[in-house]
């Protein structure tokens, strides 16, 4: 950390929110000496925070003032992808990029749709996010963007069956006598619900966890369910046939706030524990018993909840399988306790202005077709056709790096390198994205710049205050469109709002800014046990097993086990299941670069069980080559019993350039999407794995 010498100043504390896409959305204090952003810690006065960060974020000032940010405008002069570049003035790159966006918007009526921006939450602030951003692509008339990669399916199938992305208050499962984590590992990406989690634990409550992986947090449960990817859905239908065969139901909740449970009766009974077992690669016997666990808190009125989180979605399926576990607690009556029923997201609880943040009505009379973000590489390769519109011409990538993250980047690549490809990357640092830019545009971090943050695993609404100037030339993503915008000739007055007067219109007069101003952070009124008497915001008002929105859309208006895309088959080609979850040092690509984290680490490894190695002859240590129709990629192998027999992890997502070949797990992961929601399908992915020479 090159961190310039302190002055005798004495030191100030800064209220600050984390920016990172994960849950916990914590209160952050920055101690500043000198101008200096010294230390980041959490803000003990916020409950959900408690004092405490994660290790990752407890770094960022090694991240901010680390030697390799980028400073200054860059601009390439060396093939795509070679990294090469120069430095240039900002009058220099915003001109050239505004004059480079005029002549393709300039090419016809809708040209403009040619040029698409690219974002997702590499800060999840609500104006470094998306707002002055959108309104500078709306003015232009630009390619929407489906923001799909991480939470779609998931988000979706939640809202079709209890109306919005609401659910339990994170902090009552401290109250829960029945704990199911399921597809979710909180230890490592949900840090501040395993606090709650704990004190449960402490005061006698079990915990069950459902994920193939023996995470950390499967280490800490009392049970783990180690199924097949993508079977999630199975699991649950058979969970619901124990729970009908037993009568352990609460009739009384069925009957007064549900909508359709006489179909999904039918179709539960269609799924014995045997089936569901065949399908899971689990036991008979644990369906069994987590049916017991689950259907005694009828009986015994003792709250059973469960945290579902995003891990989970990312098969074919995903959505079905959310919309069946989002069901379960309907049938025991569990929401009837404030610390009973299901959380996924609480984004829905805040009333976000996004229409006065990002104003659509700039787009006047003009409907743009939309990108899906997930197929960018595809989308990257298509010509101009009747159907896809324009070619896509060019590319604002902000607050996040496609190149690595974004699947089948074998593609994704091949798109990113086209010499005729116009791409401008606002970023911190030089990634794999970076790497392929025509400019690179120096963007501030959090204690650099102006935010406001809402949270999907808590219900406060965060401010973040910068607590240190700009280094370098570094502007903030709200400037750097201003500007453009202002060397478009875009002179609608809201391109001159500034950062603070965007923080105020985020949620308007529904969260008293002063509080945030004051304090940092403000609890949104919601309700304790939110449909403790059903009163669900869906159409009908009910939890609703059945979906006519649904049917509508040509879906099956029931949820169902949807199969993988590439389902599990020991004898086919790629006979080994890939999953992909995070590494619980780094937040996607994000801190990947950051020495001591990335040590932490280690290099990337793929997680083998041994007996899957030893039939392939390959030992611990060892480089292999993993493979499938779309790519191969090569790492070392760890045999681990964290790896069940058939599924084999690759904990991501590296940057590309510290893999072996400058590659990393998403050249093997697939375009295919989920069946609600258009989202990716990371964890629906057969691969071969082979020795793989040399490193
Ligand atoms: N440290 C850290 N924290 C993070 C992130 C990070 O990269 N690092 N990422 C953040 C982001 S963007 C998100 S979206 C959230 C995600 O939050 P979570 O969804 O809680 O994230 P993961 O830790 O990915 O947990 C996913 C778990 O699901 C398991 N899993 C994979 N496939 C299946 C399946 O088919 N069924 C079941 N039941 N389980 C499955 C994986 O093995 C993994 O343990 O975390 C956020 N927090
Ligand atoms: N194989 C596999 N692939 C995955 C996943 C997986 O589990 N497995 N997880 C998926 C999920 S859940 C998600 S959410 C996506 C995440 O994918 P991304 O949203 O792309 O997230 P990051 O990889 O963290 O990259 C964010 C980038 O934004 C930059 N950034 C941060 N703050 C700012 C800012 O204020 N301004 C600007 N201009 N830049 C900023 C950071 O430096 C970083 O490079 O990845 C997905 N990809
Ligand atoms: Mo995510």
């Amino acid at each position: 950390m090159n961190t310039p010498a302190l002055n005798d100043t004495p030191a100030t504390q800064v209220l600050g929110a984390c920016p990172h896409d994960c849950p916990d959305t914590c209160s952050l204090l920055t101690t500043v000496a000198g101008g200096i952003a010294i230390k980041v810690q959490g803000n003990p006065d916020h409950p959900h925070t408690g004092g405490a960060l994660c290790t990752k974020v407890s770094r960022y000032p090694e991240r901010t003032y680390h030697p390799e940010r980028i400073l200054h405008p860059l601009k390439r002069v060396g093939p795509k992808g070679s990294g090469q570049f120069e430095r240039v003035s900002w009058a220099t790159a915003l001109a050239e990029i505004a004059q480079r966006l005029q002549a393709i918007a300039a090419q016809g009526p809708d040209a403009a749709q040619a040029i698409v921006p690219y974002s997702y939450a590499g800060t999840m602030g609500l104006v470094q996010g998306d707002s002055m951003s959108m309104r500078f692509f709306h003015r232009l008339g630009a390619s929407l963007l489906d923001r799909t990669i991480c939470a779609s399916a998931g988000a979706e199938a939640l809202t079709q069956t209890l109306g919005g992305k609401h659910g339990m208050r994170v902090e009552f499962f401290a109250e829960s006598k029945l704990i199911l984590i399921w597809g979710s590992n909180s230890i490592s990406s949900n840090l501040h619900f395993w606090r709650y989690a704990q004190e449960a634990k402490r005061a006698g409550a079990k915990l069950i966890c459902i994920d193939p992986r023996k995470s950390e947090t499967a280490d800490k449960c009392h049970e783990h369910i180690a199924l097949l990817p993508g079977t999630d859905g199975a699991l649950a239908l058979s969970l619901m046939h124990e729970l009908i065969a037993h009568d352990w139901l609460d009739h009384d909740y069925l009957a007064q706030y549900t909508l359709g449970w006489e179909l999904l009766r039918s179709r539960a009974l269609q799924w014995p524990p045997e089936r569901a077992a065949a399908v899971c690669g689990i036991t008979p016997e644990q369906i069994c018993s987590l049916a017991r666990d689950y259907g005694a808190s009828v009986a015994s009125r003792a709250p059973a909840a469960i945290r579902l989180n995003y891990g989970m979605q990312r098969v074919h399926g995903g959505g079905n399988a959310v919309r069946l576990i989002a069901c379960l607690p309907a049938l025991v009556g569990a929401w009837r306790s404030r610390a009973g029923g299901v959380l996924l997201s609480s984004s829905s609880t805040f009333p976000v202005k996004r229409a006065a943040l990002q104003r659509p009505d700039l787009l006047g009379t003009r409907t743009p077709r939309t990108i899906n973000m997930s197929t960018i590489g595809d989308d990257l390769l298509r010509s101009s056709s009747a159907a896809f519109g324009p070619a896509i011409q060019a590319l604002v990538v902000y607050n996040s790096n496609p190149v690595a993250i974004a699947p089948d980047s074998v593609k994704v690549v091949q798109g990113f390198a086209r010499e005729d490809l116009f791409t401008v990357v606002l970023e911190h640092f030089q990634t794999d994205t970076a790497d392929y830019a025509d400019f690179v545009l120096p963007a501030t971090t959090q204690l650099e710049h102006w935010d406001v943050h809402s949270s999907y695993g808590h219900t406060d609404a965060l401010l973040n205050r910068p607590a240190i100037a700009p280094l370098g030339e570094a502007k903030t993503n709200t400037q750097i469109f201003r500007e453009l915008a202002q060397r478009m000739g875009f002179d609608d007055p809201c391109f001159a709002e500034d950062d603070q007067a965007l923080c105020r219109l985020a949620y308007g007069d529904a969260v008293d800014f002063e509080r945030l101003l004051r304090h940092g952070f403000a609890t949104l009124a919601s309700p304790e046990a939110p449909f403790a008497q059903g009163n669900f915001p869906t159409p009908s008002g009910k939890c609703e097993f059945f979906s006519a929105r649904l049917a509508r859309q040509g879906m099956d208006g029931l949820p169902d086990h949807v199969p993988n895309h590439e389902a599990f088959n020991s004898s086919a080609d790629y006979p080994l299941a890939m999953i992909s979850p995070p590494a619980r040092n780094f937040l996607n690509s994000s801190f990947v670069n950051v020495k001591s984290l990335r040590e932490s680490e280690g290099e990337p490894l793929l997680e083998m069980h041994a007996s899957d190695a030893a039939a392939r002859g390959l030992s611990g240590g060892a480089v292999v080559r993993v493979f499938n129709q779309r790519g191969s990629y090569r790492c070392k192998l760890k045999i681990s019993q964290r790896a069940r027999v058939g599924v084999v992890n690759g904990l991501g997502v590296w940057w590309r350039k510290f893999g072996l070949d400058g590659s990393n797990v998403n050249q093997l992961t697939s375009q295919a999407l989920t069946d609600i929601g258009a989202a990716p399908t990371f964890y629906d992915c057969l691969v071969q794995v082979e020795a793989g020479g040399n490193p």
